[in-house]
């Protein structure tokens, strides 16, 4: 077993389950014998919640929640928890407030990611901006969350931010899109001095050549740092007759020029197979959008949502998984290149 080290703080009390007797040892990653961890109508006036991003917070946990309200537009809500498996939520909306103290209201807001930079903690998530595009606003205490203006121009979906800035600047992953269930759709990066303006764009990683990610491909969990590289959990689309298929898989990006790709693993890491994963809302959906990983004992917890209604909780050990996708690695030319072109 490799000796891959997580880079960052550690979480003594971050959720976990060992492996189960009756899960494929070949798999690197394993389910919550307690799955989905949030089930429907989990809030009042919310029907559904999934596609949400969670992270420690003063020795317990918080996070911000993908809200499918009963009038069906998603929105986001903050929500609390001692051991990151038992959520509660707040009843009203993240109030959000521009820059001058204005009240800011996104028509809608799905995906949240929430990246603590430094001492601020920034939420993205995806909203309308003349077609769908990417929102962000920034927390100090989860009170008062001021909104950043968009960085990209429509259309762009799956925004994700790195923990820590490179060489100076911000970090954040996007997969521009189309106005509609997007049929195609590569990795990029984008870097920053101020979370503002954002520029030196970088292909970072295209659709594959596997079958389960052959449609398009999508930012999932804030990168981890380890000792090999950035890992980085994604999900891979698949179409059918029936609809699409998301997976989750897994790649290993340069800790210096993350636009070039290390490792990345032929195969998804999880894929629909439970009932919460393959009947809901929107069927055949696994969307990892955070990790809560300790640095001591490499333990890594993956929140995904499940079929656009549930909450997915799945683990794995960075050892474990980082092996797995360099021993399944397929790398294309265009992952290998910096991508200015
Ligand atoms: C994508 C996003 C996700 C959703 C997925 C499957 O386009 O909208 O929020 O989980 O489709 O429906």
């Amino acid at each position: 077993m490799s000796e891959v080290k997580i880079i960052g703080a550690p979480v003594p009390n971050v959720p976990w389950q060992e492996r189960p007797e009756n899960s494929k040892p070949w798999m690197p990653v394993w389910r919550y014998s307690d799955n989905p961890i949030i089930e429907r109508n989990p809030a009042e006036g919310v029907a559904r919640i999934f596609n949400s991003a969670v992270m420690p917070y003063k020795g317990e946990f918080i996070g911000v929640f993908r809200g499918e309200q009963t009038n069906g537009i998603p929105y986001i809500y903050l929500g609390r928890s001692k051991d990151a498996i038992h959520w509660d939520f707040e009843k009203d909306k993240i109030p959000f407030k521009d820059k001058e103290g204005n009240d800011f209201m996104p028509k809608y807001a799905y995906d949240p990611r929430l990246v603590k930079v430094e001492d601020t903690y920034y939420m993205i998530w995806c909203q309308d901006f003349y077609g769908a595009s990417i929102g962000v606003a920034k927390t100090q205490d989860f009170e008062t969350f001021t909104r950043i203006e968009n960085p990209f121009l429509p259309f762009n979906r799956n925004a994700v931010l790195f923990p820590r800035k490179v060489n100076g600047k911000f970090l954040m992953l996007s997969r521009p899109s189309d106005s509609g269930h997007t049929p195609f759709g590569d990795i990029f990066l984008s870097e920053s001095v101020d979370m503002e303006y954002w520029g030196r764009h970088r292909h970072v990683m295209g659709k594959g050549n596997e079958w389960w990610q052959n449609v398009k491909i999508g930012g999932g969990a804030a990168p981890i740092e380890t000792s090999e590289g950035w890992l980085l959990f994604y999900h891979g689309v698949t179409g059918t007759c029936n609809g699409y298929v998301y997976s989750i898989g897994g790649a290993i990006l340069d800790l210096e020029e993350p636009s070039v790709v290390k490792y990345r693993c032929d195969r998804f890491l999880l894929t629909p197979e439970e009932w919460y994963e393959e009947r809901g809302f929107v069927a055949n959906v696994t969307f990892p959008c955070a990790t809560i990983h300790d640095a001591e004992s490499g333990k890594i917890a993956i929140y995904y949502g499940a079929a656009d209604t549930y909450v997915g909780l799945a683990f794995t050990k960075v050892d474990e998984v980082v092996a797995f996708i360099k021993e399944h690695s397929a790398v294309t030319e265009t992952d290998k290149e910096i991508g200015i072109r």
